[in-house]
């Protein structure tokens, strides 16, 4: 039985247990759910990128951040297809197109539509994120075949506006609804090192945990601090800011604990953990990655890189999709 009826006190409690007792819960919990040496890999392409509207404090794509990127025009479908098929070629399983959109227009919808029938057609599963979504954009998203959605609620409710100003997160809760409601499965996370207090992160896992449904993916972001953001400047200039590897992996677990089913995602600040760390991510459930030599617009470590870290770790690429029976719960 999924439990989305978690309090906070409970994950409080999650969160402040002993760190081997709750790798090892959260271990025993990803063992009776997942096949645990297999990792999904996942592969990104921003397809639009930069001058975007919202002033998320970490994101280089903000036209609200002096982070030196050029706003660029969304992307042709004969490129898309061909960083779609190097993916595949790579081993990814998921291909995933991120635009810097606050909410993608009525004439963008023919192209994202485009793109999700074409990189479908080459066997991928597909993944979306371009911003806030209306009940019948998601609908005609739904009817091409999407996969997945991506919309992040990042953080706590009450950390939520010091993180962005320009929406709600009771507007991210609207889109998620949308998406839900138009069958497409959902992938929603966060970020951890923004600065946030322990409360919450506890209150960032609970948000997730107490969905209506669990969402299928969790990505669980390590802040990357880009000079000219508001946040990456913060972290750059305070070097104590930056996320202690045993709280983030405490935030890992607790996610694995609360939502047994979801694909924990370790995703954006993976360039910048040791192996060890990683490691005990692996170890505190989460089953998916980020693949290739870019995220959006920062660098990741690389398909080498990740196949000597799996060589080492005994890890293998899931090779089939995820069991997508959450929703039958
Ligand atoms: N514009 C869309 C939106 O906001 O939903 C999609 C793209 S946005 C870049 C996707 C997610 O990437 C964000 O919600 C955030 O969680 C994560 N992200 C963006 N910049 C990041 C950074 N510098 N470090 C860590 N995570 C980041
Ligand atoms: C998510 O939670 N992380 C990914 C994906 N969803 C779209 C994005 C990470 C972006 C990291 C910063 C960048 O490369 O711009
Ligand atoms: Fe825009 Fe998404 Fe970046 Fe926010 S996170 S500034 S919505 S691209």
């Amino acid at each position: 039985m999924l439990r989305t009826d978690w309090t906070r006190a409970e994950i409080a409690t999650i969160f402040d247990m002993p760190f081997t007792d709750l790798v090892m819960q959260a271990a025993t919990v990803h063992r009776e759910h997942h096949a645990p040496g297999a990792v999904q890999l996942c592969t990104l392409l921003s397809v639009k990128t930069g001058g975007c509207p919202e002033d998320c404090g970490y994101c280089s794509q903000s036209a609200h951040a002096k982070s030196g990127l050029a706003a660029g025009k969304l992307m042709d479908l004969s490129e898309v297809l061909a960083a779609a098929s190097a993916a595949k070629a790579a081993g990814s399983q998921r291909f995933c197109m991120g635009a810097a959109w606050r909410a993608p227009k009525a004439r963008d919808m023919d192209a994202v539509v485009a793109m999700v029938r074409s990189v479908r057609a080459l066997g991928l599963e597909t993944c979306m994120t371009l911003g806030m979504l209306d009940k019948q954009q998601a609908e005609q998203l739904a009817e091409a075949g999407l996969d997945y959605y991506n919309h992040n609620i990042d953080t706590s409710p009450e950390n939520y506006p010091s993180v962005i100003s320009t929406r709600t997160f009771g507007d991210r809760l609207e889109t998620l609804a949308h998406v839900r409601d138009a069958g497409i499965n959902v992938c929603c996370g966060g970020i951890v090192g923004m600065g946030e207090t322990r409360e919450d992160r506890v209150g960032f896992v609970h948000a997730l945990a107490t969905l209506p449904r669990h969402p299928e993916s969790v990505p669980v972001n390590a802040l990357v601090p880009v000079r000219g953001t508001v946040l990456g400047d913060m972290l750059a200039d305070t070097p104590l800011a930056k996320i202690d590897d045993i709280e983030f992996v405490r935030t890992v677990a607790a996610a694995r604990i609360t939502m047994p089913r979801s694909m924990v995602r370790l995703s954006a600040g993976r360039e910048s953990m040791s192996d060890a760390t990683q490691a005990l991510c692996f170890l505190a459930g989460a089953n998916s990655i980020f693949t290739g030599d870019r995220l959006l617009t920062t660098a990741s470590a690389g398909d080498s890189a990740d196949a000597a870290l799996f060589a080492k770790l005994g890890l293998v690429p899931m090779t089939t999709a995820e069991p997508m029976t959450i929703a039958a719960e």
